[in-house]
């Protein structure tokens, strides 16, 4: 299958440089990153999703620019995020996985971030959301401020979870402190063992209104059998139907407590991620059970924020990108539907593999940028571009030096359909699990592993080094590298000079 634009790219291209749009301005325009949560393109329906209608994800594409070929830079969170925040390849810090509730603050507190680099160029910064690059230094106390918190590394408000939906404290955290809390009833958080005497799912599994598939099986709170282990601090759990609301209500009021200045803005979406819990009154919108209801709500999200810059009269100074942080899962450890109601559909078409999977899936995520009046309606690039690359661009935006020694590249233009050049070559992956792309090229280089994980997730482990050709292989069904030895050979040469001194294949 060869890969298809909406629209002819030249004419898109050719329109963007009528529009006249530049990426210098006098001004400097807000940012806005939504970063979802495990969405992928199949679940967009303008990127071809026939099981779900996202009209205001659509509407991103429709009044902005569709990156074709966009990218988190690892298929997890953490890892992805890290390289967001910091501009680095997630596998040059071996703790960039997948982090529990009570771990530390990853990047180190003289790390350079995009945050700061913001806050530098004069922004008001804020992370609201899915957080899970750890908090504090040592053991956590709950009941204190923790520090070091976003605080430390650039962002001048916060008001996040500490990790996952699924892992305790079942907290909000507001600039390193848990709102909320009574002195009575501390909070504490254990992820090794469980509190003398209290519930979990094994031995209350009464207590459970969601079940779960793998791995969920500790404490269980308003029903829902988590990561970890929690104890106390009743009175400042959140509610799991009502997150999406309240992010939104923080959202909004950073924007307008800070609408005279520039402000840049992390709005970290915890959907779809499991467990999916939309507010009632989603519940059964999409037909595709709650994964297809927690992505209704996502894209609601979207629009409430979209309609508010425009309501705001800030659409022309403010630029939106929404991606995700890796690619799309269907049974993440609850028993919720998802696979039964997707059946052989995937929400990573038309990608092969999903999160988790060293395929293209893993990472191909959905990537666009909406500045009204700047960037012509309707435009699409398959440049190749990454989020890793959001530091050294808005950088460049901005007019502040990037720091040495980052990976982050700059391809502003390509960001703002002015040119359609994006990347050459990019390293995909976190720790040792990592690929390569070279132009349409994908090589996978040999890992152990089973080629699948329960109960269907394609990881993409295999004994040989494989080969891709994208443009004519979209699903990645082909292996090429015995007929183009020629072409492993270059890429594996390419992929060592980068991970030099880290990892060598
Ligand atoms: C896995 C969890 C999964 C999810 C993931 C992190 C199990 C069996 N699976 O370990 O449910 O929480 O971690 O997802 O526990 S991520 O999008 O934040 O990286
Ligand atoms: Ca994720």
């Amino acid at each position: 299958m060869k890969k298809k634009h909406l629209l002819p790219l030249a004419a898109a291209t050719a329109a963007a440089a009528a529009y006249g749009c530049s990426g210098k301005t006098d001004e400097k325009p807000n940012v806005i990153i939504i970063l979802a949560d495990d969405l992928g393109c199949g679940d967009v329906s303008a990127l071809g999703s026939t099981v779900l209608e996202t009209p205001n994800l659509d509407r991103m594409c429709q009044e902005g620019l569709n990156l074709t070929d966009g990218h988190s830079t690892a298929p997890t969170s953490t890892p992805s995020r890290y390289s967001l925040m910091t501009g680095l390849y997630p596998w040059r810090n071996r703790d960039a996985e997948i982090l529990a509730g009570d771990a530390n603050l990853l990047i180190r507190e003289d790390q350079p971030t995009i945050a700061k680099m913001m806050k530098d160029a004069g922004y008001a910064t804020a992370a609201i959301g899915k957080w899970h690059l750890g908090l504090g230094k040592g053991e956590i106390d709950w009941n204190k401020e923790i520090t070091p918190n976003p605080g430390s590394i650039g962002f001048d408000y916060s008001y996040i979870i500490a990790a996952t939906v699924d892992r305790v404290p079942t907290v909000y955290v507001e600039n390193g402190k848990v709102p909320g809390l009574d002195p009575s009833d501390p909070l504490y958080v254990n992820y090794k063992e469980n509190f003398p005497g209290e519930p979990t799912a094994l031995t209350h599994p009464e207590l459970m209104r969601m079940k779960w598939s793998d791995g969920h099986n500790c404490s269980v709170v308003n029903g829902i059998p988590r990561i970890g282990y929690q104890k106390g601090g009743r009175s400042a759990y959140w509610n799991d139907e009502e997150m999406a609301d309240v992010f939104l209500e923080k959202v909004k009021g950073f924007i307008s407590e800070n609408k005279d200045r520039p402000f840049f803005l992390y709005y970290g979406l915890h959907q779809p991620h499991v467990p999916r819990t939309p507010h009632p009154r989603f519940a059964g919108k999409s037909g595709m059970g709650p994964r297809g209801d927690a992505v209704i709500e996502a894209d609601w999200c979207v629009g409430q924020l979209l309609d508010y810059l425009d309501e705001t009269g800030l659409s022309e100074n403010t630029i939106v990108i929404f991606s995700s942080d890796n690619g799309p899962v269907l049974d993440d450890g609850y028993a919720d539907e998802a696979a039964e109601k997707w059946g052989d559909l995937t929400p990573a078409l038309p990608y092969r593999g999903g999160k988790y999977s060293l395929y293209d899936g893993g990472t191909h995520v959905p990537f666009f940028v909406r500045w009204t009046g700047h960037i012509k309606p309707g435009s699409i690039s398959d440049a190749l571009v990454c989020q890793m690359d959001l530091f050294a661009s808005l950088a460049a935006l901005t007019g502040q030096d990037v720091p040495e020694g980052l990976d982050s590249m700059n391809t502003l233009d390509t960001f703002l359909g002015k040119d359609n050049e994006g990347r050459e070559e990019l390293v995909l992956g976190s720790n040792g699990r990592l690929t390569f792309r070279l132009g349409n090229w994908h090589l996978i280089p040999p890992y152990k592993g089973p080629k699948r994980n329960k109960p269907n997730i394609e990881l993409g482990n295999s004994d040989v080094w494989t080969l891709y050709d994208l443009d004519t292989d979209i699903h990645e069904d082909n292996d090429l590298a015995g007929q183009h030895p020629e072409k492993v050979d270059e890429m594996k040469e390419r992929m060592n000079g980068i991970t030099s001194g880290v990892f060598s294949f």
